[in-house]
């Protein structure tokens, strides 16, 4: 049995949901983070040190980190081109999914907050306005990308998809003025027709 430790809420724990579902591998999920707690006792800590969500216990495996975590699925029990099956489109995909968190997660991040976590009238607007601005940056370079490709990595979907995925719900899904990118918004509107997306990443925003 597969477990994983975290909030569904949570945009690295709908991830390894969506990955999960897309690969038709049985997971039992627990609310573990946030308003649910639980993150900081020794036992959760000793699995991960770091205090955060998700984890996960494939029998005494255990592993953190949600993108090392999709890889993980993905290499055990993909099929098809979820894990692409050649050194370069390998490389290729690490490089979205690293590109994700290390430029696109952070003002993502704070944009969430700032719209949906903070009370309006607490809110900080340059934050706010910082946070749309650089974040616009980054989804115009993946529409470039996006020109003439169905998916991250061209006419297959793959694990690359996954994060820059669930990351878009979240753009086109808050309230804010933001430029026509036609190439993400075809790319995520065919995200948008596939159940495993729309039952584990299309939530309500919280
Ligand atoms: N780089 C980590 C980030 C983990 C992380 O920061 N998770 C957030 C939720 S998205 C968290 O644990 N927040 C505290 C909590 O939920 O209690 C990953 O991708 O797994």
């Amino acid at each position: 049995m597969i477990r994983i430790l975290g909030r569904l809420n949570s945009v690295n724990v709908q991830k390894v949901m969506w990955c999960a579902a897309e690969l038709g591998v049985e997971i039992q999920q627990e609310d573990v983070g946030g308003a649910f707690g639980g993150t900081d006792t020794d036992d959760y800590l000793s699995k991960n040190p770091n205090g955060r969500i998700p984890t996960l216990e494939d029998g005494d495996f255990v592993l953190w980190e949600s993108n090392s975590i999709v890889r993980y699925l993905c290499d055990k029990y993909g099929k098809d081109d979820w894990l692409p099956d050649t050194p370069q489109l390998r490389a290729l995909a690490n490089q979205w999914m690293d590109w994700y968190i290390a430029q696109l997660h952070p003002p993502m991040t704070t944009l969430f907050w700032q719209l949906i976590r903070i009370a309006p009238d607490s809110r900080d607007l340059a934050a706010l306005h910082g946070s749309i601005n650089t974040s616009e940056v980054y989804w115009t370079l993946l529409d470039a990308h996006l020109k003439g490709r169905t998916y991250l990595l061209g006419d297959r979907i793959s694990m690359a998809d996954i994060p820059l995925g669930c990351s878009a719900y979240r753009w086109h899904s808050m309230t804010f003025e933001r430029r026509d990118l036609p190439h993400l918004a075809a790319w995520y509107h065919r995200l948008t027709v596939r159940p495993a997306f729309r039952e584990n990443v299309m939530l309500e925003l919280t």
